[in-house]
């Protein structure tokens, strides 16, 4: 089964892309696909559309169009619901020890690491950065 990550801009200008994918991979992921990009505002509108009411949509939208992130396609059994332990709450202050977002995010905005949240939003996802013939 695959799952979505996007390592965010925050993470990626700090260095710490490699630490990330080394964490992931210690939890017995397997890279299926990888794209270093930056996103366009059009992109990162259509891929937080369903943020686009909330307060904090716009400010959202800038700060993944303010770098490079790193997009990986991720297998492993369970790989949504495992993912989103592995990577902890949405605001670091509240994410467990040793979760990615406790260790390498700075804020509930800036949290480092995007995950999937379900099977179907993993389908959608995967599919939104990496054509069939791109998964390895
Ligand atoms: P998550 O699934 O943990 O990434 O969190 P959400 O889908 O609820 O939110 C998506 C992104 O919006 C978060 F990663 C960060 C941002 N966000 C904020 O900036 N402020 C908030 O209050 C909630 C979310």
């Amino acid at each position: 089964m695959l799952t979505l990550a996007i390592i965010k801009p925050d993470a990626v200008a700090a260095n710490k892309t490699g630490k990330i994918l080394a964490h992931l991979e210690g939890e017995g992921f397997r890279l299926r696909g990888a794209r270093l990009l930056r996103l366009s505002q059009e992109r990162a509108e259509d891929f937080y559309a369903v943020h686009r009411e909330r307060p904090f949509f716009r400010s959202l939208v800038t700060f993944m169009t303010s770098g490079p992130a790193l997009a990986v396609a991720l297998e492993r059994d369970d790989a949504v619901s495992h993912l989103r332990g592995v990577i902890g709450a949405t605001d670091p202050a509240e994410a467990k020890p040793g979760t990615v977002r406790r260790l390498y995010a700075e804020s509930k905005e800036r949290n480092a690491i995007h995950a999937s949240d379900s099977a179907e939003n993993a389908a959608r996802e995967v599919a939104f950065f990496f054509p069939e013939r791109d998964l390895v």
